[in-house]
């Protein structure tokens, strides 16, 4: 290149809007690159707003604290993401309660088969006593928790072959349930044949029959499309799951403290977003599957609780749990064992 064309270029660039020539608008690289994965579809709330909570601390940080989302299991499924944030391989993992649970046993606690009504119920909980309690578990495993838990919804159960009414209808059924211990005693409890899948493979394991069922909330229902691959939901809100928003604790340390109150800010105001996103969506979405040809039908709780009951459910978990944790729980859904 010629000292003249050479000029010529250089000229060129520092005239040109940065984003012609694709340079990052901000001057400086970023002080921190920190990797932020999930299990969940990019169409999911979860993930259009933590694309927004990326995008504000980016720019209120004039670019020092730079987060990549990689969404859809692309850095493995559940167990590898927890270990990953664990180590620090990546810095941020949004773990469903019931997975997060296999390292922090206590944070399953949300999940108790029927323990909550409502969702007045579940945010007095998990906004309150019950979900600084699990907080301070998850700090103990050296694990960063954020304060506003992201719903992930009361999960619903859908099948290939029959509907379930009544507990009697799960008998036998070979359901998909997380990577849960808590999951796998219930769906026991109400003599079905749990088996506990990564999220990644239940699309899969659902179309080639490898199980005739699964439970998950309906919003996922829709975003992962298990609808073509199931023909029944039963409603039967069995239990409210929602996400904790985790970091690396050594990362949440690295960081100075006006990055930390900005990303605490801006996770947490996206995460009560996202709460309202759920709310919305879940007037429309029945309608919505139903016109993707899955059948609805609603089921009498009752007999789910009193099967749960019978097997001895809620007395195994209250000794697992604690006195302490069960306490608060009891102290929002009322007497449960
Ligand atoms: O794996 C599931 O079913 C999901 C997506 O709901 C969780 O993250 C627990």
């Amino acid at each position: 290149m010629s000292t003249m064309t050479r000029r010529t270029v250089l000229r060129a660039m520092a005239a040109a809007p940065a984003m012609y020539l694709g340079i990052p608008k901000f001057a400086h690289a970023a002080e921190f690159n920190f990797k932020y994965a999930n299990n969940l579809p990019i169409t999911h709330p979860l993930n259009v707003r933590s694309q927004e909570a990326v995008d504000r601390i980016k720019r209120e940080s004039n670019g020092r604290l730079d987060i990549t989302i990689f969404p859809n299991n692309q850095l493995g499924g559940d167990t590898d993401m927890l270990s990953q944030v664990r180590n620090g391989g990546i810095e941020l993992f949004t773990p469903s309660a019931l997975v997060i649970a296999t390292v922090v046993p206590v944070a399953a606690i949300n999940a108790v088969g029927f323990a909550f009504a409502n969702y007045d119920q579940v945010w007095q909980a998990m906004d309150g006593p019950l979900g600084a309690h699990v907080r301070e578990a998850i700090g103990r495993a050296n694990l960063y928790a954020f304060e506003k838990m992201w719903d992930n919804g009361f999960r619903q159960t859908t099948t290939s072959n029959r509907p379930v009414t009544s507990a009697a209808d799960l008998d036998g059924t070979k359901i998909r349930v997380p990577v849960s211990p808590l999951s796998i005693s219930m769906f026991k409890a109400l003599s079905a044949s749990p088996a506990s899948l990564q999220f990644s493979e239940v699309y899969s394991a659902l179309q080639t029959r490898i199980v005739d069922a699964q439970e998950n909330p309906l919003p996922i229902i829709q975003a992962a499309k298990l609808y073509e691959v199931q023909k029944f939901c039963s409603l039967t809100n069995h239990i409210w799951d929602g996400y904790w928003f985790i970091a690396n604790g050594r990362a949440f340390k690295r960081l100075p403290p006006d990055l930390q109150r900005l990303w605490e800010t801006a996770f947490n105001e996206a995460g009560m977003k996202q709460r309202d996103d759920l709310k919305t969506m879940n007037q429309s979405i029945q309608a919505d599957l139903e016109s993707k040809g899955l059948k609805f039908n609603t089921t009498r709780p009752d007999s789910f609780q009193t099967a749960l009951r019978k097997a001895g459910f809620y007395t195994e978990w209250k000794t697992k749990f604690g006195d302490q944790a069960w306490g608060l729980l009891e102290a929002v859904s009322g007497k449960l064992a």
